[in-house]
């Protein structure tokens, strides 16, 4: 269960689409081979659906009206519980009228889990939008397996327990047998919010609540890295990637970006820390390109609204103030790409900058690597991000520190071949090692038993 199901309407063809993902490409085999099912979101308000199959999966609708997108949606699941969790980085708007259609619609995808299965049957549930499932599951139906995944962070309990729902949040996920987080510190977060606001006890990674053992473990989230490299290493990309840095002007060093356009990314520190190595290094001007790639997102919060006011002014500033006739210092893409046209990206810069003041892992740091075919390439990444736990050999940046982060930049920039190349080996092997499918299936075995 995910809040959205894995396909799209396609008005055109006038039928559902696949919607591809990491997420789901690990999960298919397993739900094919199992004959399971999917329930989630269509993805458009009001829209009432049969279940049906696609893929060879049963998908199961749930309808959400557009009034419940406006309050549980952007209202409690974006305005209150996404910036909580990302350590309240902008204010947490909080109104009682939001929590209601959040209780109503929990309850909605439960049911409809409840009318779709055995009670033996085990359901694994993803993400912030749906953490009272699991008592819900629980209480009609007390002998099946239930996991659930957070795949944002878990804050420290100062911050959580500012939530006024603090409770139920934490009674709703004990409703499960097995809570999975990408961090280890999320997963002694949880713990310790779990023996402050409910009556759980024991250590962290196995709780004891109204005479159930529930296991809190960390399983980082990864990427599906062998079509990543496929994607890359073939001989179509390798020429996107050459024309590209061609078309931009041929720059001696390309910089990239790619984010949803959300302000727990730090794109605009990570803009004024370019701004700041362009002022105090004359000599790069005109020799790096910075490539912005932000995807819209969530645009009726205002917040997003702001954080891209405030992005595109810094945009328009830097060009505006080092721009010449031959060159753009920031290219700025807002809207999405084709999956080719990303991993072109990725291959064509030279550095990839990520910078998220708070983020739950950031899938995009592993991409870089594993689309770095040939070795080389240079990852500077925020120590906020859940992956710096695994990806210590990036040049790993405090983004708040914006002489710091000038530094590093300048670092990345000059990085010799062989330094880039040794940090590139270790990285490359961490995601080798490790991939989306080892994450589903780790996960997987707690969630069943
Ligand atoms: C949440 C958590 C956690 C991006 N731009 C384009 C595009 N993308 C794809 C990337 C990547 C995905 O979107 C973004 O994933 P992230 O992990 O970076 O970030 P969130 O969307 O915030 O995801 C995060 C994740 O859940 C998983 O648990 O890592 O911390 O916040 O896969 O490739 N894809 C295409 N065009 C684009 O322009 N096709």
């Amino acid at each position: 269960m995910a809040n959205r199901l894995p396909v799209a309407w396609d008005d055109i063809a006038d039928r559902w689409a696949p919607s591809p993902g990491g997420l789901v490409s690990a999960l298919a085999p397993i739900l094919v081979d199992r004959r399971g099912a999917w329930v989630g979101w269509p993805g458009i308000a009001d829209r009432e659906e049969e279940p049906f199959r696609l893929e060879g999966i049963r998908q199961v609708p749930v309808t959400i009206s557009a009034e419940e997108f406006t309050d549980y949606y952007e209202g409690f699941c974006n305005g209150t519980i996404w910036p909580l969790y990302h350590d309240a980085i902008r204010p947490v708007e909080m109104h009682r009228h939001w929590w209601r259609p959040y209780v109503v619609v929990n309850q909605r995808f439960a049911d409809a889990v409840i009318s779709e299965t055995a009670v033996d049957e085990p359901v694994w549930v993803q993400d912030y939008q749906l953490q009272l499932v699991p008592a819900m599951l629980r209480a009609a139906t007390p002998d099946r397996r239930i996991g659930f995944f957070l795949h944002i962070p878990f804050p420290p309990v100062e911050i959580f327990g500012r939530l006024p729902w603090r409770r139920e949040i934490i009674a709703g996920l004990l409703g499960a047998d097995v809570i999975g987080f990408h961090t280890r510190q999320s997963a002694r977060n949880f713990a310790r919010a779990a023996r402050v606001f409910s009556t759980a006890t024991g250590p962290a990674g196995q709780l004891s609540w109204q005479g159930r053992t529930i296991t809190v473990e960390s399983v980082p989230i990864s990427i599906d890295t062998a079509e990543f490299k496929a994607l890359a290493g073939s001989p179509e990309i390798a020429d996107a990637a050459v024309r590209f840095r061609r078309e931009l002007g041929s720059p001696r060093h390309l910089m990239l970006g790619v984010d949803r356009l959300d302000y727990t990314k730090g794109i605009d520190l990570r803009l004024r820390a370019f701004q700041t190595v362009l002022e105090r290094r004359p000599d790069l001007r005109g020799q790096v390109t910075f490539v912005q790639v932000a995807v819209p997102s969530r645009a009726g919060v205002e917040e997003y609204q702001i954080i891209r006011d405030q992005i595109e002014l810094l945009v328009g500033r830097i060009n505006g103030e080092f721009g010449r006739r031959d060159w753009v210092p920031v290219h700025y893409l807002h809207r999405s790409l084709a999956r080719e046209e990303l991993v072109a990206y990725y291959r064509a810069a030279d550095v990839m900058v990520i910078t998220p003041l708070r983020d739950g892992m950031n899938l995009v740091a592993k991409e870089y690597i594993a689309c770095r075919v040939d070795g080389t390439g240079v990852l500077v990444l925020s120590e906020f991000a859940g992956a710096a736990e695994q990806l210590d050999r990036a040049l790993v940046v405090n983004p708040y520190d914006l002489d710091g982060l000038a530094d590093t930049i300048e670092r990345a920039i000059e990085l010799g071949a062989g330094e880039q190349r040794d940090r590139m080996r270790y990285l490359r092997r961490a995601v080798t090692r490790w991939d989306v499918y080892g994450w589903a299936e780790r996960c997987l075995d707690s969630v069943l038993g």
